[in-house]
């Protein structure tokens, strides 16, 4: 009998599992999520313009994924230093996919003496007769240097609206000062041309040669970043104990972390807030209790018109999605939180969708991608 039940349980499709539930927000907004596949620690997504999903998964997988939760391994995965925080990280499709197929993933790579570092290669998406692969993979940018530990990789990706640039957010790699470094990528926003090498446009392109990739200093864990319709480019960034941020990212800018922050150290010990240093950027908004936000879209879809030009943000330990206006406040700053939505789960992607619906994935192992919709609509 429990083979017969095991052979059931196994031809049952997913979508028999796929009970729709409302969520709604301490506003009275109720939006209705609806459960499409299930991951083991998906860390990111992005949508093909054919609708499918690239899902990544932190120990190494790369999965492609229809819009009804079938899914296929995309083979051609380099080896990844799978621990901690690290390993497979973010996945983003080139801005000519549609004649190169060139998709772009980051991971973390062990290096010598047992360091680590993030790197960003871009390969060839085929799909042919056969299974997805990714082939002619190269390595186009390493996060340098590589350091002992498996944290604050960050790895995020986007792309100019232009589809000129790739901008890869360099986290401090829990080290701290080196944010601050001209000669260390770590703790930085990088700006490259789409094929790795290193724009001559650069904002600092007299403090040494690594520095020429850098497009903002002073940044500390950041698993956001993202262009919104005017062309402006926004990250969030993890604080210590308080102090998550969304920013306003501008060329040349420094953006203080380790020197300024709105949180505190784990130790406890004090560290100043923004205004004692007018020299490094005031955070838009931050966050304290903090929300260890992760993933970020500006919204732009129809299904939830009130929301374009928003900042929708998957919140890990706030385990929500979180609604930012991204617009001029009383207080005098560009962003605010409207809203979140409680979703039972740490959330650590979040994408629009070809339709205008958001896109979510839970974290850890049995993830689930979640279709968000207004409620009433799905
Ligand atoms: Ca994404």
């Amino acid at each position: 009998m429990r083979t017969t039940f095991a052979i059931t349980a196994l031809l049952v499709p997913a979508s028999a599992f796929a009970q729709s539930f409302d969520i709604t927000s301490q506003d009275g907004v109720t939006i209705e999520a609806t459960p499409i596949a299930e991951f083991n620690e998906p860390w990111a997504m992005t949508f093909l313009p054919d609708g499918e999903l690239l899902v990544t998964e932190k120990p190494g997988n790369l999965l492609l994924v229809t819009q009804d939760g079938t899914r296929t391994e995309v083979s051609g995965v380099p080896e990844v230093a799978y621990a901690g925080q690290g390993g497979l990280g973010d996945v983003v499709i080139g801005p000519d996919f549609a004649e190169s197929r060139h998709v772009y993933i980051s991971y973390a790579e062990r290096g010598e003496d047992g360091l680590q570092g993030a790197a960003v290669a871009r390969a060839t998406l085929s799909r042919g007769d056969g299974d997805p692969a990714l082939e002619n993979l190269e390595v186009i940018w390493r996060q340098e240097p590589k350091v002992s530990g498996n944290g604050h990789y960050s790895h995020r990706m986007a792309f100019s609206p232009d589809g000129e640039h790739l901008f890869i957010t360099s986290g401090d790699r829990q080290k701290q000062t080196p944010a601050q470094d001209m000669e260390s990528a770590l703790g930085k926003v990088i700006r490259l041309n789409v094929d790795g090498s290193v724009p001559d446009d650069n904002p600092f392109q007299d403090e040494g040669e690594l520095a020429q990739s850098f497009w903002s200093v002073g940044h500390r864990n950041l698993l956001g970043i993202a262009f919104d319709g005017g062309g402006r480019l926004w990250t969030h960034e993890m604080g210590p104990r308080g102090g998550d941020e969304i920013n306003l990212v501008e060329p040349g800018r420094n953006y203080g972390w380790p020197v300024v922050s709105y949180g505190v150290n784990y130790s406890g010990a004090d560290i100043p807030d923004h205004p004692t240093r007018p020299e490094f950027e005031e955070p838009e908004a931050h966050w304290t209790p903090v929300i260890s936000p992760a993933g970020l879209v500006i919204y732009s879809g129809d299904l939830f018109p009130d929301w374009q030009g928003d900042a929708i943000i998957g919140g890990l330990s706030a385990r929500a999605i979180v609604q930012v206006d991204l617009g001029e406040q009383s207080d005098g700053t560009l962003a605010s939180e409207t809203r979140r939505f409680p979703m039972d789960a740490r959330i650590r992607e979040v994408e629009q969708g070809p339709d205008g619906a958001i896109w979510a994935l839970e974290d850890r192992a049995g993830g689930r991608l979640l279709r968000i919709v207004p409620a009433g609509e799905g």
